[in-house]
């Protein structure tokens, strides 16, 4: 079967790679041209996410870090910590320093729970698990490789108590709003009545703070733009040449939609591969949007996706929200 053949492993690691270059050339061939923000996260795009994160002018990873230092005991009665045994599933847990409060806060008060956290890297849940094991040796913890949905599943599986998922970091951002909604709905129907998520959303503020954010002034998130061009380069054997692109970034207040491109500086042509791509002076490779909510944009979507709101949780500038809803 295909599910045998996958496991023996060629395909497995095959197949990645087509599919990097597959969605490649189809959005550069797009009348507008764009680029997955997915594909920005090799090693050294995960460098500079980095770096960001630590950046002044990014003041999302701050926020919510606000919240989880000086709000957990908020979090776990929004989420009925003290009722009955319940398993805390991370969605792209990467290395938690934000929920690690939330979990110390959780075992202190001797709640009834495991923590199953999901990610994409392998690696990153290894260091995770040894971490925690170091910091909070009492906490059951259960780590789950794979894409979200499928290592959702496999969590579902392994669980017959009351969930608890996390999608933190305005990761949901990267959605457009259609999509969020999908997103959402899915998550819903794998889950069961009086289960909850505790979902990031960065809100809508200043449009100045919102584009500086992301329009840094020490240029990384150009450099995490540019390094997908850089990857495509080394991955699919392309010549983009970085000097002929040059990022821009918008936000648009009305819809807070907040988006990323590169621009070319020159009629130019790149080859990729076997195929060669034209770009005309001035335009544009459409790369990410990161979107802002306003809070009834938020509870709207909750109510639209099968979920009460239960709970909102800010930081202490009102920029961003952790907000609980149960099915
Ligand atoms: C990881 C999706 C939350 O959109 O704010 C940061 C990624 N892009 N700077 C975001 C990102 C440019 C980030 N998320």
């Amino acid at each position: 079967t295909l599910e045998e053949i996958k496991n023996i492993g060629f395909l497995a690691s095959d197949e990645p790679k087509n599919q990097f270059y597959t969605d490649v050339i189809k959005g550069l061939k797009a009348p507008q041209k764009h680029l997955s923000s997915k594909y920005f996260y090799n090693e050294q795009g995960d460098i500079l996410f980095q770096k960001i994160m630590n950046c002044k002018d990014y003041y999302l990873t701050r926020a919510e870090m606000d919240i989880f230092q000086n709000s957990s005991a908020q979090l776990a009665d929004g989420i009925c910590a003290n009722a009955s045994a319940f398993d805390l599933i991370e969605l792209g847990a990467g290395d938690a320093t934000k929920t690690f409060h939330l979990l110390k806060y959780l075992t202190e008060q001797k709640a009834n729970f495991r923590y199953l956290p999901i990610d994409i890297s392998g690696y990153i849940l290894d260091v995770l698990e040894s971490n925690l094991f170091a910091s909070l040796p009492n906490l059951s913890v259960c780590t789950i490789q794979g894409d979200y949905f499928e290592a959702l599943q496999k969590a579902c599986e392994l669980s017959s108590n009351r969930k608890v998922l996390l999608f933190l970091g305005s990761n949901i951002g990267n959605m457009s709003l259609k999509e969020s909604l999908d997103f959402c709905r899915k998550l819903s129907q794998n889950l069961i009545q009086g289960d909850k998520i505790i979902i990031g959303f960065d809100l809508k503020k200043n449009p100045a703070t919102i584009l500086k954010a992301y329009n840094d002034s020490e240029g990384f998130t150009s450099q995490f733009n540019v390094n997908l061009l850089i990857r495509i380069n080394q991955e699919l054997e392309g010549n983009f040449d970085i000097a002929n692109f040059e990022h821009y970034q918008t936000y648009d207040p009305e819809t807070g939609a907040c988006k990323s491109y590169l621009v070319s500086l020159c009629d130019q042509e790149v080859t990729i591969g076997s195929e060669t791509i034209s770009f005309t002076q001035n335009e544009s490779i459409f790369m990410e949007v990161s979107q802002k909510y306003a809070l009834d944009e938020i509870e709207k979507m909750a109510f639209e996706s099968g979920f009460k709101p239960v709970l909102n949780c800010f930081d202490t500038h009102h920029y961003f929200v952790d907000a609980i809803w149960e099915v």
